[in-house]
């Protein structure tokens, strides 16, 4: 392991102390599988947090880069270029919203939400200046800016990070009637994840999210969803919030949006929360920039090509069951929805990190989210034989305890 070994060493000693990543170094990607300076492949079930829906290195979306790449790699918004729009058209036409701002970041989506919320609260709604309020949910995952640690319920995000963004306020995920409570003249957006991805692959009670909309609407507040993790076909929907009659105002992409290549992230919403933006109210340097838009392009296309929401319902279905099939007294519960699943360990049998260390061992990456629970969250292109792949394995390390 002299290589890895080298690697890390420089990693440790000119990279900051923020992550404990597992002991592999990899060197190259392709479809589900990497690979490390070492030689030895790996089923790779994390995919990036859901970044790699379409796989690693996909030959559409490394064309549309390469392509992109020889003609004109970034303009700013200063001038337009030729990619952008058709990029935002698709983005709109394939998910029903009238208008998309794009962005790079996840969390940069979520502050432009944020800010369209706020300023709708003023302009549209009538809320006093600088009284907007904002309900989350307790439990959530955002992002890292200083704002939005401002309304983590996650004492180590916000440690050491304030003074905080006032305007927050939250309610325990999955209760509806505690939502409802929380509304007042003053709020402007509900904003919550529609499964928790970070809390724990965390599903809310069946009506939940249809619940939102419906409390959303009778009390004209905007109804934010941040779909960066659960969207683009990973539940087996091309949104999470399709599984009930629950359309929000605003809805947040990143991560797969940019096909595991380039950061790409896109607030969309209706006509009347887009137009609160002026020229000079928002913006980015490289938010829309033509090789962002060529990839998020061909991130989109591909999901369309190749079936990857149909193929993430179908295959989630089988491989739950198969984890569910599981007999292991070591396991507490199993949840998700289509390839977004957990698998929570009692937690008297330790914590979840040992156990994808030794699935690593084993050839399979995932990663531990909220201490006891190990995330499976592969390429929507993986295949039935691959998921049966790796359920021998995960079975072996939950029964071999
Ligand atoms: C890291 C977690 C996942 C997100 C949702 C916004 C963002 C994220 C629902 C921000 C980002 C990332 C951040 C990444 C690991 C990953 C993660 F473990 F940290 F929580 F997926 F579960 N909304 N999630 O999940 O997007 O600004 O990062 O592009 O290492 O912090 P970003």
């Amino acid at each position: 392991m002299a290589r890895t070994d080298e690697f890390i060493r420089d990693v440790e000693r000119y990279s900051a102390n923020n992550y404990h990543p597992l002991p592999i170094v990899i060197e190259k990607g392709e479809g589900v599988w990497v690979t490390d300076v070492e030689g030895k492949k790996y089923l790779d079930m994390l995919s990036a947090y859901s970044a790699l829906n379409q796989g690693h290195r996909h030959p559409k979306i490394i064309g549309a880069l390469m392509d992109q790449a020889q003609k004109v790699t970034l303009t700013s918004r200063a001038f337009h270029n030729e990619t952008m729009g058709g990029f935002l058209k698709t983005l709109c036409q394939m998910s029903g919203f009238d208008k998309a701002l794009p962005m790079n970041t996840g969390a940069e989506a979520v502050e432009t939400a944020l800010k369209a919320a706020r300023k709708w609260g003023l302009v549209k709604k009538g809320v006093p200046e600088n009284q907007g309020e904002i309900i989350v949910c307790e439990n959530n995952f955002h992002g890292r800016t200083v704002t939005i640690v401002s309304f983590s319920t996650e004492e180590q995000y916000r440690y050491g990070f304030g003074p905080f963004t006032p305007g927050f306020v939250s309610v325990p995920f999955g209760d509806a009637e505690a939502l409802e409570k929380a509304i007042t003249e003053n709020t402007v957006a509900i904003l919550a994840e529609p499964i928790q991805g970070e809390g724990g692959v965390l599903v809310p009670p069946a009506g939940y999210l249809a619940q939102m909309r419906e409390l959303a609407t009778r009390h004209n507040v905007l109804m934010m969803l941040d779909e960066i993790q659960t969207g683009l076909g990973r539940t087996g929907k091309l949104f999470a919030y399709q599984y009930e009659d629950a359309k929000p105002d605003v809805l947040l992409l990143g991560k797969a949006l940019g096909g595991g290549v380039y950061p790409v992230s896109a607030m969309l919403a209706s006509d009347g929360v887009m137009d609160v933006f002026g020229p000079g109210d928002h913006g980015s340097t490289f938010g829309g920039n033509p090789l962002g838009s060529a990839v998020g392009l061909a991130a989109l296309e591909v999901l369309e090509d190749e079936n990857l929401v149909q193929q993430a319902y179908t295959l989630g279905q089988h491989f739950m069951a198969g984890l569910k099939a599981i007999d292991s007294p070591l396991i507490k519960e199993v949840r998700g929805k289509g390839l977004l699943i957990g698998v929570e360990i009692k937690h008297e049998y330790g914590k979840a990190r040992p156990f994808c260390e030794r699935l690593m061992e084993l050839g399979i990456l995932c990663k531990e989210t909220h201490e006891y629970t190990i995330r499976f969250a592969p390429p929507l292109t993986i295949t039935k034989e691959q998921i049966d792949w790796a359920l021998e394995r995960i079975a072996k390390v939950l029964t071999e305890a």
